[in-house]
């Protein structure tokens, strides 16, 4: 399965495009979004108020301008309301959403942030199998997309998804 695990800082990575974990607005914050504003430059900003928000679960694309990456995917998460909000199926569409958009701008590689389990307290051992589980679906809708990693920024949040990852290949 073309999906893996990585620990780092997304903004370093080097893929076609990286996905922000943002808010409604698109107009930046804290966490993984205001990391990547910073490192992206004041004319990702520019982009993205041209863009007039985005729903809970869809995604939108922008340049990467000072980033490695091509393209920034900006996909605003559920907010954790306890599990009985849709929380589970708006953060499998957050996945979905944006891999199926990079694929339509023909990126081959795509790394994904651990949406919605920062700030927005989506308990992360129940995000990982659902965020797996849905970039291995929406990928084998996917035309150009080769490589999935999803860059963890801490050692813990990396052993949650290289277990859930080892899970899901044991059950096929
Ligand atoms: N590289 C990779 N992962 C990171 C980085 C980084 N540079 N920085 C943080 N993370 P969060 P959310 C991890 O809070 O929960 C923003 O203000 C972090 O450790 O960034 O979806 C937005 O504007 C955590 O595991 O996103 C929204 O208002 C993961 O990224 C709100 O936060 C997600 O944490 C979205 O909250």
């Amino acid at each position: 399965m073309p999906i893996y695990i990585d620990q780092g800082d997304i903004t370093q990575f080097h893929a076609d495009a990286i996905v922000n974990a943002a808010n409604t607005s698109l107009l930046g914050g804290g966490g993984v979004d205001g990391a990547i504003h910073r490192e992206a430059g004041p004319e990702l900003l520019a982009e993205c108020r041209t863009l007039g928000g985005c729903a809970t679960g869809e995604a939108k694309l922008t340049k990467g301008y000072r980033l490695p990456a091509r393209f920034v995917i900006h996909t605003p998460g559920p907010v954790w309301h306890g599990g009985d909000q849709n929380e589970d199926a708006l953060l499998a569409s957050c996945y979905r959403s944006s891999l199926l958009l990079a694929d339509a701008h023909g990126c081959e590689t795509v790394a994904f942030p651990s949406i919605s389990t920062g700030a927005y307290h989506f308990p992360i051992r129940r995000a990982a199998p659902i965020a797996l589980a849905a970039l291995r679906e929406a990928l084998d809708e996917c035309r150009h997309v080769q490589e999935v990693t999803i860059v963890c920024h801490s050692e813990p949040d990396w052993a949650v998804y290289d277990h859930a990852l080892r899970a899901l290949e044991e059950r096929g």
